[in-house]
């Protein structure tokens, strides 16, 4: 993955970078001028900027094992078109897409083995986090991991692969900023704009369990630990 490689100002500025966060728990307040509990109530949302920071290291590392054995790759949809997002996984299971459809995968077609297994370190973080959101008792059993370059995008569309539609979804972004486009229970309904930064983790369940989503193209840039790219994890409940 090349981390700091990319960036020519990498050590001293991510110390800087690091001191300079939030790293106190807020709930949803790049969202609401109103209480935060009451827009994570509204949106089923809950918004942890930097909760990710304290581990920042070693899930970099994690990540960066993962995708030793299952390289991160440009999948195709159904329709044959090449995603701009590079994706790989860890779990029982991995999402995949190609011309036969979207689902999950006990293999990675890539390589015809199994997925890494999900990291001690991811599995603690979402569960922390799941709970601070209410929801007791997150496991997830698979975790999707999404490289945008400067000017990937996911255009929207509803998760509805896994089985149990109860259980949250964890979301962690690392590097590069990201503008999360968070719609409605219709295509049509206009997205809010949520900023994503460098270790924020969001839980979304409940309501928003089926929303349409997406994320703008991502802006050039370089971010001092992690490089010339945006990283997010969805941790979640499969099967
Ligand atoms: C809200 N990934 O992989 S993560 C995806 O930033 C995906 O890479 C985005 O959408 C990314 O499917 C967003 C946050 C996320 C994931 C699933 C959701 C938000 C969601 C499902 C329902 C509502
Ligand atoms: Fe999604």
């Amino acid at each position: 993955m090349a981390r700091g490689r990319l960036c020519a100002q990498a050590g001293p500025r991510a110390l800087r970078h690091r001191s300079s966060r939030r790293t106190a728990l807020s709930l949803t307040d790049d969202l609401f001028d109103g209480s935060a509990a009451e827009g994570a109530a509204r949106l089923g949302l809950t918004h942890l900027p930097g909760f990710a920071l304290p581990c920042e290291q070693t899930l970099l590392a994690d990540i960066e094992a993962i995708a030793t054995a299952a390289p991160f790759r440009h999948m195709l949809t159904p329709g044959g078109q090449r995603m701009s997002v590079a994706m790989t996984n860890c779990g029982a299971v991995g999402w995949v897409t190609d011309r036969k459809g979207y689902r999950y995968d006990p293999l990675d077609p890539a390589t015809g083995r199994a997925w890494p297994a999900l990291p001690a370190s991811f599995a603690a973080l979402a569960a922390r986090a799941a709970s601070l959101a209410g929801f007791a008792r997150f496991g997830p059993d698979v975790c999707l991991i999404n490289r945008y370059e400067p000017g990937a995008r996911m255009s929207l569309h509803q998760d509805r692969d896994e089985r149990d539609l109860s259980a949250p979804i964890v979301s962690l972004s690392l590097g590069l900023d990201a503008t999360f486009l968070f719609g409605g229970l219709k295509r049509s309904d206009k997205p809010f704009r949520l900023p994503l930064r460098h270790g924020d983790v969001v839980v979304w369940g409940g309501a928003t369990r089926l929303a349409y989503h997406g994320v703008a193209p991502v802006v050039d840039g370089c971010h001092p630990v992690v490089g010339r790219m945006r990283l997010n994890l969805t941790m979640r409940r499969a099967r």
